[in-house]
């Protein structure tokens, strides 16, 4: 892994140059523009021709029927369900701090206003096909569209010759999805924000996917809402000489997995702790399954970087704004208010990335390519929006109506203005 050592406004500089988002290509804009057109206009039986072309499935029916879902849970081991249980659990209970509620107030004789905050009435979930197909990532984003009282979750994924996943469906079912089709590509996003006879319209687009889906997904911005676009995983860890080589390495690794565009990044004040991870993650790469991926992330988008002293580590992480981000240093959790810009930190030897991925509740739907600098963490505000009220008795009102038509006859809106005397 390349260490990099240079002078704080050199290491700032280099990271500012990476974190130039990448343009978009004009010939898959295109290609998603025809798709998400022809599923407007031919509903189901685009969707059906999709499948055989890009698929080379023929389905009549792309709903996957309850009792498939029912079976492959009953099917399900043991400890793999209990798992799945478990990480259901504290997802649970940790969103539930996010529920928020509206308000009223009476703060004014005569006046009430107020803000109502209610579910959306339905959500899609696209969940890609193979392997990254993660039932985790079910969890993550069901339970808390189930939390913030979404009624209708429904689920998408790509056809697959001998079946969907069954951890996929057993995980849909523990999260309380309603319904699973068998659609993939930007031709199941244009599904969901239009509707077809079978696939019913949602007000929200989730879920990570190719370029093709993410493309789809900025397409129907606006026709319905979408998640963020999510990049590659990135991991920051901010260490000392007092951490353990071997354990930064196994993290770093872990995100590198993901994908060749993953980016492991390491940040200390100690070279010999750069030198001591940068050898174990060769070591290790030498047994990892998915060594071709992990290698290919650690080698182009990989970095250690050495600097003066932690408040410079800080600041520099503060500037990547990564996904995830551990601090391994004693007394972690004491570096709290140093932190700005990161989806999801971890404090501490024990608190390796991969616990918050699957089992420690908070979620693992996280803002990246620095985007950690305006976005948060998927919750259950993702899934909510809000509505206000007011109510003013006639004397409330005649004590401001000199403010109103005064404010309106200077934007030159008299219909406003003797809209309000009409009420004297
Ligand atoms: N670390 C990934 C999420 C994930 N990991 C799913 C395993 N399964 C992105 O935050
Ligand atoms: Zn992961």
């Amino acid at each position: 892994m390349q260490i990099i050592q240079a002078t704080y406004e050199q290491l700032s500089a280099q990271v500012t140059q990476r974190q130039n988002q990448t343009a978009n290509k004009p010939e898959i804009e295109a290609a998603v523009a025809k798709i998400i057109a022809n599923v407007r206009q031919n509903g189901d039986a685009a969707l059906t021709q999709y499948a055989q072309d890009f698929d080379k499935v023929s389905l009549s029916d792309f709903k996957v029927p309850q009792a498939t879902i029912d079976a492959a849970y009953d099917a399900c081991p043991a400890d793999l369900l209990a798992a799945l249980k478990l990480a259901k659990r504290n997802i649970t209970s940790y969103h539930k701090k996010e529920i928020t509620y509206g308000f009223m107030d009476a703060e004014q004789p005569g006046v009430i206003r107020g803000q109502k905050v209610m579910p959306l009435a339905a959500v899609g979930l696209y969940v890609p096909g193979g392997t990254a197909a993660y039932p985790s990532t079910i969890l993550m984003s069901a339970i808390p569209a189930k939390l913030a009282g979404v009624e209708k979750i429904v689920m998408v994924t790509p056809p697959q010759k001998d079946g969907i996943n069954p951890t996929v469906l057993t995980a849909a079912k523990l999260a309380g999805v309603s319904a699973i089709y068998q659609v993939g590509g930007a031709q199941a996003v244009a599904a969901l924000a239009y509707g077809t006879k079978t696939i019913p319209q949602v007000d929200k687009i989730m879920g990570p996917g190719n370029i093709f889906v993410a493309t789809a997904k900025k397409q129907v911005f606006g026709q319905v809402d979408i998640d963020m676009i999510a990049g590659p995983s990135e991991i920051g860890i901010i260490a000392d000489k007092s951490a353990d080589p071997k354990k930064l390495a196994a993290d770093l690794l872990s995100q590198a997995e993901h994908d060749k565009l993953a980016r492991p990044m390491l940040v200390t004040p100690s070279l010999e702790l750069a030198q001591a991870v940068s050898a174990q993650v060769d070591a290790q790469l030498t047994t990892l399954p998915r060594a071709e991926i992990a290698r290919a992330s650690v080698e182009n988008e990989g970095f250690i970087a050495v600097v003066a002293n932690l408040d410079q580590a800080f600041d520099l992480m503060n500037q990547i704004a990564p996904e995830h981000l551990e601090v391994q240093v004693p007394e972690a959790i004491t570096y709290l208010d140093q932190i700005k810009n990161a989806g999801s930190v971890f404090f501490g030897e024990s608190a390796s990335e991969p616990l918050g991925d699957y089992v420690a509740g908070p979620n693992h739907i996280l803002p990246t390519a620095g985007s950690a600098r305006f976005f948060s963490p998927l919750g259950v505000l993702d899934f909510v929006k809000r509505t206000q009220f007011i109510q003013y008795t006639p004397a409330a009102l005649a004590k401001e109506s000199k403010a109103i038509t005064r404010l309106a006859r200077v934007e030159g809106l008299e219909g406003h203005a003797r809209a309000i005397e009409a009420r004297q």
